[in-house]
């Protein structure tokens, strides 16, 4: 009512009250209590996934601070990801995607159950013999033909990960061109993995990895490593990911 009146809408009000609330709380220079207001907020989702924060200059007279203060701590939320900053519309609350570990799913299957458009561009496409190191992990037969996919993940022009798969030819048929779901043309072929190893760590990405997802070398990433047996327990998916660490929440039920 109050923000209808005044022309100021009402989740603004509510935002600003909790960031004064939130910086009132907290000792120390203010463009730090500022961070931490903000940071918080947003984990609290006091402003949720994909809203704009208000305007600069309002938000800034609201909390009674200067406009280089909040824009340096603004700078600080979008270098760690927690906003997006787009050129001539402002500041939104950026979307994370939450992955559970336990669905055993595939990158064009969690986008489409979140209504996200997924895109791949493919980088490499190549049929080899399986390559030593991957004979290794998954003990399939040196001399077996592979297919060997090489894939910027994207949700619509977002860049969420890099990522290279190897499968057995016979998992995808010798006329797979690389494009749509490599998991969507396993199912009509030799079937997509039904049980999956997989291990998970943050490191920092590297001069390469950095330039493919677009982000400043040395940014903490979730490198990915995933082998996939078919039914009969044969390896049909060596998989390295490297995908943005500030986008993705893996998310895990654990029963005691
Ligand atoms: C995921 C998998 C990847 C698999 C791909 C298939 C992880 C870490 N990696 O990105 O191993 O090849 O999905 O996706 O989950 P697609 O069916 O969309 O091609």
């Amino acid at each position: 009512m109050l923000g209808r009146r005044t022309g100021v809408s009402t989740n603004r009000i509510t935002l600003v009250t909790e960031l004064r609330q939130r910086l009132n709380r907290q000792r120390g220079p203010l463009g730090l209590r500022l961070t931490n207001a903000l940071t918080s907020a947003i984990e609290d989702d006091v402003i949720a996934a994909g809203e704009a924060l208000p305007p600069e200059r309002e938000l800034a007279e609201d909390l009674g601070v200067s406009r280089s203060t909040l824009r340096q701590c603004l700078e600080q939320l979008a270098e760690g990801g927690l906003i997006e900053t787009r050129r001539g519309a402002g500041h939104f609350v950026a979307r994370r995607i939450l992955k559970p570990v336990t669905r055993l799913t595939g990158f064009t299957d969690d986008m489409v159950s979140r209504g996200i458009q997924p895109v791949s561009k493919i980088l490499e496409k190549t049929i080899m013999p399986v390559p030593p190191d991957t004979a290794f992990r998954t003990a399939l037969p040196l001399g077996t033909p592979v297919f060997v996919l090489v894939r910027l993940r994207l949700a619509g022009d977002e860049i969420l990960a890099y990522e290279r798969s190897i499968v057995p030819v016979t998992s995808v048929g010798e006329d797979y061109d690389g494009t749509g779901s490599l998991y969507g043309r396993m199912d009509q072929h030799g079937g997509r993995p039904k049980r999956i190893l997989q291990s998970m760590r943050a490191v920092e990405a590297g001069p390469e990895i950095a330039d493919h997802l677009k982000v400043k070398p040395s940014t903490a990433v979730l490198m990915i490593r995933r082998i996939g047996y078919g039914s009969h327990g044969i390896a049909v998916e060596d998989a390295i990911s490297w995908y943005r660490g500030d986008r993705y929440d893996y998310v895990a039920e654990i029963n005691g």
